[in-house]
């Protein structure tokens, strides 16, 4: 690719908390003064995954529920690059919901932002897994991301923003990004982004929300606390947001490159690799 596709108009509908969402990503890649053409975003389907069209970095728009392996593919083929996978709750914790889980016991060096909005937007508003009880004539239990993340134990960042906490998500973002670009590990941020068409969750959300990190006591480096603190938060009918979770575990990379030299990074040319190339020919002779 030789030329960057040029940012488009998003197209969500005017209130959509996608658009908090691409507006603290933006300020967070900016101050953190990450070079757009080394950044890659992938984006799931649904109304969320359109993001990856509105920034000026390469995108690519994955298939349902499978952003996270074409997100961990780019990091192994190029760990220098800033890999970002982003999409809704719908692709993440219902079509996607085991490449989730294993995303986070292999720990690649990516961030992963999950808008969730209790709803499939884009197909006009059936229940998702993190659906409130009543929602569409739902009647089960909400999916915790933040609880199945802190279970993983080799998962070494779990966070949650709101779009209406802008200061907050920021801060998130950059956190995130921070840990997956000195190849620490799967740095994941499940972000409250309400559907205001089909679920419009702000007023409940904007009570509901309890930052972790407003208590200056809070350890995030604790696991077991971690866990134990967003869980009573829920059964108290509130939401736990903020850095719940910071840790250590072997990045994929590490695991899966060892000292070899990743295949983005490697000298390819036919004629400084004749050599080579003639002697697997005579393999398939
Ligand atoms: C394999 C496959 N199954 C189903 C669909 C239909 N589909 C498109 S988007 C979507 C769900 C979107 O919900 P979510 O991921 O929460 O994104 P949102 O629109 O809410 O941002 C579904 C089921 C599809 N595109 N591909
Ligand atoms: S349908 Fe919902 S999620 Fe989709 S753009 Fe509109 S407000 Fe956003
Ligand atoms: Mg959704």
């Amino acid at each position: 690719m030789t030329e960057y596709f040029k940012p488009v108009t998003p197209i969500w509908c005017p209130g959509c908390g996608d658009f908090g969402v691409l507006a603290a990503l933006k300020k967070a890649l900016s101050e953190l003064k990450i070079p757009p053409h080394e950044t890659v975003i992938v984006g799931g389907i649904g109304c969320s995954g359109h993001i990856h069209n509105d920034l000026l970095v390469y995108g690519y728009h994955a298939l349902h529920g499978r952003l996270l392996t074409t997100a961990t593919a780019i990091k192994l083929a190029n760990p220098k690059l800033t890999v970002i996978a982003a999409g809704g709750d719908g692709d993440g914790y219902a079509i996607g919901g085991n490449h989730f889980i294993h995303a986070l016991r292999r720990n690649p060096s990516i961030v992963y932002i999950v808008m969730n909005n209790g709803t499939y937007g884009l197909t006009k508003g059936q229940p998702s897994p993190t659906a409130q009880v009543g929602y569409e004539g739902t009647q089960e239990i909400p999916f915790e991301p933040v609880l199945t993340a802190l279970s993983i134990r080799s998962s070494t960042f779990v966070a949650r923003g709101f779009s209406g906490n802008q200061p907050q998500l920021v801060y998130l973002f950059k956190e995130a990004l921070n840990h997956a670009n000195s190849l620490k590990g799967f740095a994941f941020v499940d972000v409250l982004s309400p559907c205001v068409t089909y679920n419009d969750t702000y007023a409940v959300w904007r009570k509901a929300v309890v930052d972790v990190n407003a208590d200056k006591n809070y350890d995030y480096t604790d696991r077991k606390k971690a866990f134990e603190t967003a869980l009573s938060i829920i059964e108290s009918g509130g939401i736990p947001t903020g850095l719940l979770y910071k840790g250590e575990s072997k990045s994929f990379e590490q695991m899966m490159l060892h000292d070899s030299t990743p295949m983005a990074l490697q000298n390819l040319s036919p004629e400084q690799n004749l050599e080579k190339y003639k002697q697997l020919l005579t393999r398939f002779k």
